[in-house]
């Protein structure tokens, strides 16, 4: 299963209480308060780690605690800190505060955010000491750390996304162009996740097939379009053997509009694909059919004609760099 959307609870830790001490001195029947501070509870902090690719580790539901501090001690000692605790998330994660509604977004690797502050620790005795109270018999509690519901949504970090009905032959392209070895099938919905490629160090994702109604959860849903939220690019594809070319563009172009993040503003490049089932003037009719509606070039490509697969990936390459 492929997580890419989370809440969780967390609770940075309680600070130490303070402490009522006196000093132990010799010949002296009671000395002065002594009473240390309690330790600052422990943080916590979110930080995005390049190895994952999912949400998989962390546990829905959960409460993420960070550790207590401790109680302060005699001979004004403080207590202990507690330890902060770090919740890894993979790049590319979206964070939000359910509570106080504050946003994070997770893009550089290694540079913590403080999401919830631990608790101060209460005053010792000493700490009240004053010229008109010398002996202060109080001491403060520790203050609760900070306690929040956060939401959590992974949101790939792609150069290009590659989208279009099911079968369209995206994973096909994917690892045609790139490393990956994606599952290709000769049915509907072989993808059920998105999958990355890399090439030329432009990040390639491949998202599973949209379908009409995605938006209102048909299919797998529109979910995984929030993967190509931060792409560049949107190689969209269009398989030649359908009868309704442009129909098959149009569906997918409206599920983007009903997404949120302007998707239908992407650059968009239209790739026309398994050129090799079809007559040569079905595809040729189909190109100037779509170079009517497109201010970019319209690509043709087959998995069995790997000029015409470099010829697209070369334009890529002019629109990424
Ligand atoms: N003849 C031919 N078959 C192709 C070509 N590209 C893809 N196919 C076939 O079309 C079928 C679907 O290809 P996939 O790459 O799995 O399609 P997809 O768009 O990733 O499909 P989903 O993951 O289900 O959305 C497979 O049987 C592929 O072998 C092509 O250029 N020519
Ligand atoms: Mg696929």
């Amino acid at each position: 299963m492929f997580k890419d959307e989370i809440k969780i609870s967390v609770t940075a830790g309680r600070g130490g209480d303070g402490v009522i001490h006196w000093r132990h001195q010799k010949y002296e029947d009671k000395g002065g308060p002594d009473g240390g501070d309690g330790g600052v509870g422990g943080n916590i902090y979110i930080v995005a780690i390049k190895s994952l690719r999912a949400l998989n580790k962390l546990k829905g539901g959960r409460d993420y605690k960070a550790e207590e501090g401790t109680q302060g001690g005699a001979q004004n000692k403080r207590g202990r800190n507690g330890k902060d605790l770090t919740i890894e998330v993979p790049v590319g994660s979206y964070i939000k505060n359910l509570k106080t509604h504050e946003e994070y977004e997770c893009i550089s690797e290694n540079e913590p955010i403080l999401i919830a502050a631990g608790g101060r620790g209460g005053f010792g005795n000493s700490h009240y000491k004053s010229g008109a109270n010398t002996t202060p018999k109080k001491a403060g509690y520790g203050h609760d750390g900070q306690a929040y519901q956060i939401y959590i949504e992974l949101r790939i970090i792609a150069d290009v996304g590659i989208i279009g009905l099911p079968n369209a032959g995206k994973s096909t392209l994917l690892n045609e162009i790139t490393n990956a070895h994606s599952k290709i099938g000769a049915y509907p919905f072989t993808t059920l996740e998105p999958s990355l490629g890399v090439a030329q160090d432009i990040v390639f994702a491949d998202i599973p097939g949209i379908i009409e109604g995605a938006s209102t959860g048909k299919g797998l849903g529109h979910k995984f379009l929030r993967h190509i939220s931060r792409t560049k690019t949107l190689l969209h594809l269009v398989s030649l053997e359908s009868d309704d070319l442009l129909g098959d563009y149009k569906t997918i172009r409206k599920e983007l509009k009903q997404y949120k993040y302007d998707l239908e503003q992407k650059q968009e490049i239209v790739v026309l694909t398994k050129q090799d089932l079809v007559d040569e003037a079905v595809a040729d009719n189909a190109k100037k059919l779509f170079d009517k509606h497109n201010t970019e070039p319209v690509f043709v490509i087959s998995s069995t004609d790997k000029v015409s697969i470099k010829k697209l990936f070369d334009f890529i390459l002019t629109k990424i760099q």
